[in-house]
């Protein structure tokens, strides 16, 4: 659907590149045993497969059934999504105990206020108090949820009543964020859990660990370290490159890294260097969530998302991709060698082949930034200007919406309140609200499923909110400014949209800050009128073209929340019915909602619209204002 990636797509093959279509393509057919979640590989009694027409094998080696096989492999799956998105959190927890004990140069509290909101909610006395020794206590208090053995992770508490009690009841609710983690792998194991229910039940308890914990604890320390987002204009799609500047994409996740060196570009004597190798400054743009976390706090520019990573570095003014962790293409060393362009890798975690490795120290980042940008500087010299291909195509948009900020954004500056929203939704104004996000991948349509499905859904008057690779695809469509309303929207969005000043779309960061949509959800039953609990709202939740573990873990604890949620492909699970109709089934009547696989974008969105429509009719809330006249 995007121009500009079409054009670099065509350029690489004139070029004779290798991207993630044509390796996609290479490995059709997918094989159907892994797709359909039969495939075991967990001991070495297998590998094993289940026939799914009966012919075959019904069990593996060791006894192990479809339903096992399946319900043990997607644990797996949401054991590693919640572990990555909360080693992200750890990691960010870390270095707010560094700037608290004074042994982290170059990063600073830059948001008091929230510092001493979480600090308060995790016990911490903040009067009077220096904020280094609130941020030193919240940082090991924060560090201790990963370590917790017993009770329920802190930030737990702020679910609805009814959440808390369906996952006490369930026995789901999160102890420890590492724990939670440890044994829903421990019980993957051969011969551990083999009730497919029970695995399943901990698929949830892992994913809740990473949604009210470990991410939850990313967003508030970024937001502590960086500065809480506030709606803010920048730019998108590689057209953001330009010609006669260095160009430095910075990738990955964790915004520690891509702090520092948005500062490091900023030094005089860099910028000096820059000049006097006849550039005319230094351009920072962003790929992937990295993007998204410099875009809501700083409006630097998102080159791309995840499926235009490999895209970037073919337009050959990329002077260097600093990469930290997570969805980093292993193919971008051996690409950048086609080109001048330089990879580095800065996070122990994560090395790469054909890619250098300069570790960054949080204890004195700045040095370190500084020598990495000055090795994009120099190696803007090495360009050859034959390769230059940049494509025009860039869009505007406006992100940065929290769940603090709305407060603001729809309840007026001095209205601070959520009650202009529930309003609205009660008036039938608005017809609710769905989180879409997620990844984009080669599977579904590269980014095209999230256009057509957010613009049915703001059709129909129902306010997107959007983080992750999701955001991008739509801001690139346009979706994200204001004007979008007018467009696209619903008559009730629209009048929203143009009273308040928003885009119909509202873009809230990183997918860390899928937390945000959490707590946001909450406050909306907290100001009343519209449910008692998360599984009572008119909400929905989407991730049409996932494809990492990350997703798998959010999409439960989106679904163990209580919301409903749709995915592009489904899980692997299809090869067991028992496992496929308990998750999209019979969960509804555990926690208050189910998975939905629904392949095309305008159907799935429907299946949202009408998913609301059940809510709004539950709640006797008024028809839908301007269907009546209709
Ligand atoms: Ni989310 Fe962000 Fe993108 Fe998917 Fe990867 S960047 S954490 S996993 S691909 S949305």
């Amino acid at each position: 659907m995007d121009p500009a990636s079409q054009m670099m797509a065509r350029r690489a093959m004139d070029i004779g590149l290798e991207l993630v279509w044509d390796r996609y393509e290479a490995q059709q057919p997918q094989c159907g045993f892994g797709s359909l979640g039969l495939c075991c590989t967990v001991c070495n009694l297998g590998p094993c497969r289940i026939d799914p027409f009966g012919q075959g094998p019904k069990q593996g080696v060791c006894g192990a059934t479809a339903e096992i096989i399946s319900a043990r492999n997607l644990l797996r799956a949401a054991a590693a999504g919640s572990a990555c998105h909360s080693d992200h959190g750890r990691h960010l927890a870390h270095t707010l105990k560094l700037v608290g004990e004074g042994k982290a140069k170059g990063y600073e509290i830059k948001d008091v206020e929230k510092l001493r909101k979480v600090a308060a909610e995790f016990g911490i006395a903040t009067d009077g108090r220096p904020k280094e020794t609130i941020a030193l206590e919240l940082a090991e208090k924060m560090l201790a949820e990963f370590g917790r053995q017993e009770g329920s992770i802190l930030l737990t508490t702020r679910a609805p009543q009814r959440q808390r009690e369906i996952w006490q009841k369930l026995g789901i609710m999160p102890r420890g964020i590492d724990l939670e983690i440890v044994e829903g792998i421990a019980k993957t194991h051969m011969g551990v859990d083999n009730d497919a229910n029970n695995l399943l039940l901990s698929a949830m308890r892992v994913a809740l660990a990473d949604g009210w914990g470990g991410s939850m604890i990313a967003t508030d320390v970024s937001d502590i370290l960086f500065g809480a987002p506030a709606p803010i204009r920048a730019q998108v799609n590689l057209g953001v490159l330009q010609g006669d500047k260095v160009n430095i994409l910075l990738h990955g996740h964790v915004p520690i890294l891509s702090d520092v060196i948005a500062n490091a570009a900023l030094d005089p004597e860099i910028l000096a260097l820059a000049a006097s190798k006849g550039a005319t400054g230094i351009n920072l743009a962003g790929i992937c969530c990295t993007a998204n976390e410099m875009l809501v706090r700083r409006g630097i520019p998102i080159a791309g998302n995840f499926l235009q990573q490999e895209l970037a570095l073919a337009t050959g003014v990329v002077d260097a991709m600093i990469v930290d962790v997570q969805c980093i293409m292993p193919s971008l060393g051996e690409i950048a060698r086609s080109f001048h362009t330089k990879v580095i890798s800065t996070d122990p975690r994560a090395k790469f082949p054909w890619v250098e490795h300069i570790q960054l120290d949080e204890h004195d980042a700045l040095p370190i930034a500084k020598k990495i940008v000055q090795i994009a500087v120099e190696n803007f010299a090495n360009r050859d200007g034959k390769q230059k291909f940049i494509p025009s195509e860039k869009m505007d948009l406006v992100a940065g919406f929290t769940t603090e900020n709305i407060f603001y954004n729809l309840g007026g500056r001095f209205r601070a309140t959520y009650r202009p929203l529930n309003d609205a939704i009660i008036s039938g104004r608005l017809r609710g609200v769905a989180g879409v996000v997620g990844c984009d991948s080669p599977k579904n349509e590269s980014g095209g499923s999230h256009v057509e499905m957010v613009k049915e859904l703001i059709k129909h008057d129902v306010l997107v909110v959007q983080t992750g690779c999701s955001a991008i695809s739509c801001a690139k469509a346009g979706l994200l400014k204001p004007e979008a309303a007018k467009e696209y929207a619903g008559r009730g969005l629209r009048e929203i949209c143009e009273a308040v000043g928003i885009p119909p779309v509202l873009h809230s960061g990183s997918c860390v800050d899928n937390s945000r949509i959490l707590t946001a959800c909450t406050e909306m039953v907290r100001e009343g009128g519209i449910g008692n609990s998360l599984d009572e709202l008119p909400v929905a939740g989407a991730a049409p073209e996932w494809y990492s573990e990350k997703a798998i873990a959010i999409g439960w604890y989106v679904v163990a929340s209580g919301i409903f949620t749709v995915i592009g492909s489904p899980l692997r699970v299809k090869g067991s019915a028992v496992v496929d109709k308990i998750l999209t089934e019979e969960l509804a009547a555990k926690v208050g909602a189910t998975w939905a696989f629904e392949s095309d974008p305008i159907k799935g969105a429907h299946l949202m619209i009408d998913h609301i429509n059940k809510k709004r009719e539950a709640l006797k809330l008024s028809p839908m204002m301007y269907e009546m006249y209709e």
